[in-house]
């Protein structure tokens, strides 16, 4: 399953987003997920679901559908600790750092309203500065990874002295555990165009220029300009966008998301996470108080930024920033169902570039084993073994043999 890790400074509001990601009242009943860690959570990426453009009515069995709207889980891994020196193990620093680099994506909260000083204490409004609590977070991180590098270099060398392996399958035996792949280690090499200096001479410099590249490489960052119900946000917002570009800056106010779930859980409005509006109920049986909330959230959110942003940032982090395609399989190509009946049961997220083949891995290594070849179930055309999944494609496997459950 994919992995999102929230870091980001003290206070910025990351256990506020965690908290609002994570709560959901239609929730996937039968999964099999039982961690007792506070820290992780199931969130969801919310696509538009294949039964309205096929005019079905579905029965998800992995994911949840609401108004025509897929939500399909994710696990999302909240990030306390990331404090100056963290990764000298400062705050259990080196702790929370390795669980950071066993995401797959990551989001970086910060106070775009400026209220949190270089320690991350509360301070007025537009007296923080976000950039430099990016970067605060950033150094540790990629101190992480130097330390972690050279703390493995001498297994390098004696893997490099065994002539029968090259330096980035080496280096490929000490990164693999920490999510970065063969390709990822080969850009990074060849971006620092350290192929061209021996692993025996490689010093700090060399080690931190690498760890750099694999960093971004191997955990592509969203930032998350938190807080922006706040009016000092804009002018950090315009900053953060300026340094980083349009596409990796998502403006939320992930508080007043959490509020939204909590009002509508509560059954005050109707409200999907993600929506563009939120409607009140029955506006005689709020409180002056709640009122004065709601109101606050319609001129200061979504009047100015026509959405909380939390939903928008994750499906940015997981189906833009990691290339994933949404993928129905099913096992009658006709009735878009599974044998029981269940119509678009089951939505899968496969990363660009995924054949059929590596779909029937992830359903059930059955399927994967008895492989013969892939229907497109909406054309009815059968596709070549070599064929890449797109977006919203309903896929049926067909094998040497039925299966038996
Ligand atoms: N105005 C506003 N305050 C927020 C928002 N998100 C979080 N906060 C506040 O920021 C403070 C720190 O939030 P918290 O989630 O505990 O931060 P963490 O230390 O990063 O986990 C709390 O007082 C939150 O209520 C937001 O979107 N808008
Ligand atoms: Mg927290």
């Amino acid at each position: 399953m994919v992995r999102i890790g929230i870091i980001g400074k003290t206070n910025a509001g990351k256990t506020t987003l965690f908290n609002a990601i994570t709560m959901m009242n239609a929730e996937v009943s039968n999964y099999p997920f039982t961690t007792k860690d506070p820290n992780v959570g199931i969130g969801y990426v919310k696509t538009a679901c294949m039964c309205k453009e096929l005019g079905v009515k579905d029965s998800p069995q992995n994911s949840v559908c609401v108004d025509g709207w897929r939500f399909i889980p994710v696990e999302v891994v909240d990030l306390p600790g990331l404090i100056k020196g963290a990764s000298e193990g400062l705050g259990l620093g080196t702790r929370f750092l390795s669980v950071a680099a066993q995401a797959d994506v990551i989001l970086h909260v910060v106070d775009a309203s400026g209220s949190i000083n270089a320690k991350g204490e509360i301070c007025e409004p537009g007296m923080g500065s976000p950039l430099a609590d990016y970067y605060d977070i950033e150094e540790e991180l990629i101190k992480w990874y130097t330390k972690n590098l050279l703390e493995n270099a001498d297994k390098v060398r004696r893997a490099l002295q065994n002539k029968s392996i090259n330096l980035p399958s080496a280096l490929y035996d000490i990164l693999s555990g920490i999510k970065v792949t063969y390709p990822q280690i080969i850009e990074a090499l060849s971006r620092t165009k350290l192929l061209e200096v021996p692993f025996e001479d490689w010093e700090e410099d060399e080690f931190r220029a690498f760890a750099t590249e694999i960093r971004y490489l191997s955990k592509p960052t969203l930032i998350v300009a938190n807080k922006m119900d706040r009016p000092v946000a804009e002018k950090n917002l315009n900053g953060l966008i300026e340094t980083f570009g349009r596409s990796f800056v998502i403006p939320v106010s992930a508080e007043v998301e959490l509020l939204l779930r909590r009002a509508e859980k509560a059954g005050a409005i109707s409200y999907t996470p993600g929506d563009e509006k939120f409607v009140v109920k029955d506006a005689s049986k709020l409180t002056p108080r709640q009122k004065w909330a709601l109101e606050y959230i319609q001129s200061r959110v979504f009047d100015k930024w026509l959405r909380t942003g939390v939903d928008l940032a994750i499906t940015t982090a997981v189906l833009k920033l990691l290339r994933i395609n949404v993928v129905y399989p099913v096992e009658d190509a006709k009735k878009y169902s599974d044998r029981k009946g269940n119509v678009l049961p089951d939505a899968y997220l496969m990363p660009q570039g995924s054949t059929p083949k590596d779909l029937a891995r992830q359903i059930h290594s059955e399927l994967y084993d008895n492989f013969l070849y892939a229907i497109d179930s909406v054309s009815g055309i059968r596709l070549p073994n070599d064929y890449e999944l797109r977006d919203r494609d309903v896929i049926t496997i067909v094998t040497t043999k039925k299966r038996k459950t």
